[in-house]
């Protein structure tokens, strides 16, 4: 046997392995979406030859990464993982052009990339690249499918994985299923949910709640072709697609197949909890939903199964851990889910410069499973919703819905005491529910200090971006850097010159790079200096600390000064980490034994003074050797400074100290 056919035998032998190890849960799965409308065992074979077949064309390079990836299946959850994420038109032009700017993400230690806007959108208005025309075609202004695939190749080389969306809830207006259903084809009429009189949009209207209620209100659209309203959930020219017809779930399978075989890694499931609808209900999270996901886990998995799905799921925390796969029977479903409560919780604790509900609706999240985690971020092209649980709100002594009138006030510049530079996005009047868009910098007050060429308030303005990327990059999960917040971007105002966009200020946080002013980042005390340091600071020591990989339980600590947020984790085998973030503007106190509690018995400080100069305000306690000889004995507290973060892991090196 030659080499090449000793590789296609073992190849085709891995792929009937993973075929057998798959068919039992697809035919559990598909009988529960389908069975009722087709034969379960035809279905079931057709998606696993369209599978295959998938496998059958998949680059060699891509195999040798699935081959990687099998082996390590926690690669994805190393603690030097970072993610990077853009609009690649407003990043670098073209795909091409992101392939020349892989030296500034390997500047920022960057391993993990999602790129927005990169296949097909409609012309005009198309909710920033979510209103897909073509899957099977890049943006033509972006370049072309070959192009997408050198960018994979390139990316690979660098041991960068790529995240590109599938909006796998709506089509644009303009998809040539949505063409062909306007023209008469019924067939294609059956993809969407369409009605011919108001009877069913009003039954349902009467308990959905509206995604964009100034933008586009109510979630149904009359048009004229169709002689019917089409069911969009999001803008008018978006059209929600009918999962409960299997044709749909095989269409949309041939495109996830084709993305991961371009070698796309990583999968985001836009708005993949609205797949589902459900009379009497929101129609998100249905049950359905979540079967639908792990059909399409259950598909990757055998045709690409180095390829992870990320759930785009903004939803309650209760709501939003089945899609990590924590079901009572926890099936497998997405790899990664956005954590939108820690988002929140950062926000909301600087807002207040108090940690005590951060602390609280944090601590009452159920634990991820360990082959499945967070992505984490600060920022990202959408608005910010103020999910504050009233239940969350109440366990601190507040009002939920005093809590988040608030958060909407203070964000937009309009409360006492508020350094913030941010717009409202989707303002409900019947609710009273504001929404905020606004980049980092502006919600930290960058922008206005810089203004108001007052150099205090500057500082504590890169404090505050530096203090929520560094919560963020200390918890579990991979952290994102949004584009241009290592470099504290302003508001970009120029969308309220632009028709198909001044509707939807989250434009304002979805600015070009300025790569002139991208220079800046090694002008020593620039703003664009510190904040890019500072996140390169944090990846590297981040990506030296085995004890930060995902895995492992958190706690949340309570603290005596209510201004820290203090949190612990521990891994099974890589230690312990402590982490403790003072959301005042004033200093904050820490008791000496505070690592200890968290189980560390030779605490190390592994940032913190490095970055915000003295944030341990006690000298003695700088130094690494005397912080350890120190310890065990010592009594007392250090100060974090204003905004300070210190994060400690276990000296794996040092002696056992006996535990606390
Ligand atoms: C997602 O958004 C995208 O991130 C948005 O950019 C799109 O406009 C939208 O889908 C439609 O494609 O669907 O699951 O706060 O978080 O619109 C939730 C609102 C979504 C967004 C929500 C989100």
């Amino acid at each position: 046997m030659t080499g090449a056919a000793a590789g296609s035998a073992d190849a085709a032998a891995r792929l009937r392995a993973r075929v057998e190890l798959w068919t039992p849960a697809l035919h559990t799965l598909l009988d529960a979406l389908y069975g009722e409308v087709v034969d379960t065992d035809a279905l079931v074979q057709l998606v696993i030859d369209i599978a295959s077949e998938a496998a059958g064309v998949r680059r060699v390079e891509l195999q040798q990464l699935d081959i990687r990836r099998e082996a390590d299946p926690a690669w994805f959850q190393r603690p030097s993982m970072v993610g990077y994420v853009a609009y690649a038109d407003r990043f670098a032009g073209t795909l091409q052009g992101v392939v020349g700017r892989l030296d500034y993400l390997a500047e920022l230690r960057i391993g993990y990339l999602h790129l927005m806007k990169v296949l097909r959108a409609r012309d005009g208005a198309n909710d920033g690249g979510y209103a897909v025309a073509d899957y099977h075609e890049v943006d033509p202004s972006l370049g072309t499918w070959a192009d997408l695939e050198h960018l994979t190749d390139e990316l690979h080389g660098r041991g960068i994985s790529l995240c590109v969306d599938v909006v796998m809830n709506h089509t644009a207006r303009e998809h040539e299923w949505a063409r062909l259903a306007r023209t008469g084809s019924a067939r294609h009429r059956d993809y969407y949910l369409v009605f011919p009189d108001r009877t069913e949009p009003d039954r349902f209207e009467a308990t959905l709640p509206e995604v964009f209620p100034d933008l586009a209100p109510g979630n149904f659209t009359w048009d004229d072709d169709l002689r019917g309203w089409v069911w969009t959930t999001f803008n008018d020219y978006q059209w929600d697609l009918n999962y409960a017809n299997p044709e749909v779930l095989v269409e949309m399978l041939r495109i996830m197949l084709a993305l991961a075989n371009s070698g796309v890694d990583v999968l985001r499931l836009d708005a993949v909890a609205f797949t589902w609808k459900r009379l009497g209900t929101n129609c998100q999270n249905q049950p359905e939903a979540h079967v639908i996901a792990q059909v399409f886990r259950a598909l990757l998995a055998i045709a690409a199964p180095g390829t992870l799905l990320k759930a785009e799921a903004i939803v309650a925390p209760s709501d939003l851990l089945p899609y990590l796969g924590v079901h009572r029977l926890q099936r497998p479903e997405c790899h990664l889910a956005y954590h939108n409560q820690l988002m929140v919780m950062l926000w909301s604790g600087l807002a207040s410069g108090d940690a005590i509900l951060a602390g609280t609706a944090l601590a009452a999240l159920p634990p991820t499973p360990a082959a499945a985690g967070w992505v984490n971020y600060v920022r990202c092209h959408d608005d910010i919703g103020w999910a504050v649980s009233d239940a969350d709100a109440t366990a601190v002594g507040a009002s939920g819905p005093a809590h988040r009138a608030f958060l909407a006030r203070f964000y937009r510049g309009d409360f006492y005491g508020s350094f913030a530079d941010g717009v409202p996005f989707s303002t409900n009047p019947q609710n009273g529910d504001e929404r905020t868009c606004g980049s980092t910098a502006a919600l930290c007050g960058v922008g206005r200090a810089l203004r108001a060429g007052d150099p205090v308030a500057l500082d504590l303005a890169v404090r505050r971006v530096q203090l929520l990327y560094a919560v963020m990059f200390g918890f579990p999960g991979i952290p994102l850097v949004y584009m241009g917040d290592e470099l504290a971007l302003d508001n970009d105002l120029a969308y309220v010159d632009d028709p198909a966009r001044v509707d939807d200020s989250r434009w304002i946080h979805r600015p070009e790079m300025p790569w002139t002013l991208a220079r800046e980042r090694t002008t020593a005390g620039s703003v664009e200096q510190r904040v890019f340091s500072f996140v390169q600071h944090l990846a590297d020591v981040r990506g030296s600390q085995p004890a930060m990989c995902a895995g492992g339980d958190l706690t949340i600590h309570r603290h005596p000064d209510t201004a820290v947020l203090a949190w612990a984790r521990r891994h099974p085998t890589e230690g312990r980490f402590f982490g403790v973030a003072n959301f005042a503007a004033r200093p904050a106190t820490v008791p000496i034994e505070a690592p200890g509690w968290a189980g560390l018995q030779r605490p190390r400080l592994v940032l913190g003074d490095a970055l915000l100069g003295d944030a341990l305000l006690n000298d003695a306690l700088l130094n690494d050797t005397m912080l350890n000889d120190t310890m065990p004995n010592a009594s007392g507290s250090w100060q974090l400074e204003p905004y300070g973060v210190a994060w400690f892991v276990d000296d794996a090196d040092g002696p056992l100290q006996p535990a606390c």
